[in-house]
């Protein structure tokens, strides 16, 4: 109960901030789009990292107000950046468990999409393994709508979960992300090296998007040009930073 209410407090003051991180085109070398990541900046704390928070937020429920709030802010935040010129950008959103068995979830994005002024394929969600497998009939017919309002979907920390690939037929998804724990010591380890291939072959042979995380070396950004994965995420093109840093980023984009 004190956490839920510290959480719920800091919605009502403002205190939870998206970061963005963008996701980079390498062929183009051109930022196609950002992940929007939670932070809390706290009074006393500082800045929190979410594994600090998320967990908490999903065992009370506060991911639903959380999430909602994430979502609208991306949404408003994507729309302006285009305003401002910024074309043939989507924003990725994470999206929990929670929110996703929620009643009405799927009648809540349209309504964010709309109020934000913002095209539909423009909003990516990112749905975990584990969230789709919690109950995977529920979730299909939800994936179901939410590609029908036209936005797209990811699986996020792919390979890390439990989605078999008969089930992964049946996701309407667009876009598998390779987890970085599979990125991090691709150059040495030959069984991440092989899974992270496996991984980008499965994608293409789908007819899915796929990108990687957590890249922060040119030896990883080579071995994965080099297998065919040409869109990716991590430390090497840029930490994730606050909307106004990233619109800078944009700029030079430009
Ligand atoms: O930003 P960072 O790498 O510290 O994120 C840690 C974890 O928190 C990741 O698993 C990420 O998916 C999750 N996370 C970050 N922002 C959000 C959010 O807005 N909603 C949800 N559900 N999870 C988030
Ligand atoms: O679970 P999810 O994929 O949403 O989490 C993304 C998390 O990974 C965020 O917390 C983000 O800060 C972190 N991250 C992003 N790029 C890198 C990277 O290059 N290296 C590492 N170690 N973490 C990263
Ligand atoms: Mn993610
Ligand atoms: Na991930």
């Amino acid at each position: 109960v004190q956490m839920e209410n510290a959480l719920r407090q800091a919605l009502e003051r403002r205190e939870f901030v998206l970061y963005y991180q963008p996701q980079v085109d390498i062929g183009s070398g051109r930022i196609v789009g950002m992940e929007a990541l939670i932070r809390w900046q706290h009074p006393e704390m500082g800045m929190v990292a979410p594994g600090r928070f998320i967990p908490l937020a999903e065992e009370t429920g506060m991911i639903l107000p959380m999430g909602a709030w994430v979502l609208r802010s991306a949404c408003q935040q994507l729309r302006t950046w285009q305003s401002e010129g910024h074309r043939n950008l989507r924003v990725a959103v994470n999206v929990s468990a929670r929110q996703m068995a929620e009643q009405g979830f799927v009648g809540s994005v349209a309504d964010v999409l709309v109020e934000a002024g913002l095209d539909p394929t423009c909003l990516e969600l990112e749905l975990t393994e584990s969230l789709v497998m919690n109950d995977v009939e529920h979730a299909i017919v939800v994936m179901r709508q939410l590609k029908k309002l036209g936005v797209k979907l990811a699986i996020d920390d792919f390979g890390t979960g439990y989605s078999s690939l008969a089930h992964l037929k049946r996701f309407t998804v667009d876009v598998l992300k390779i987890d970085q724990a599979f990125v991090r010591d691709l150059t040495v380890d030959p069984d991440d090296a092989a899974i992270v291939t496996t991984i980008i072959a499965l994608a293409a042979n789908l007819n899915l998007q796929v990108i990687s995380e957590g890249v922060e070396t040119l030896e990883q950004l080579s071995f994965l040009r080099a297998h065919g994965c040409s869109q990716m995420q991590g430390y090497y093109f840029s930490r994730p930073v606050p909307a106004s840093a990233f619109g800078a980023v944009l700029d030079e984009n430009d």
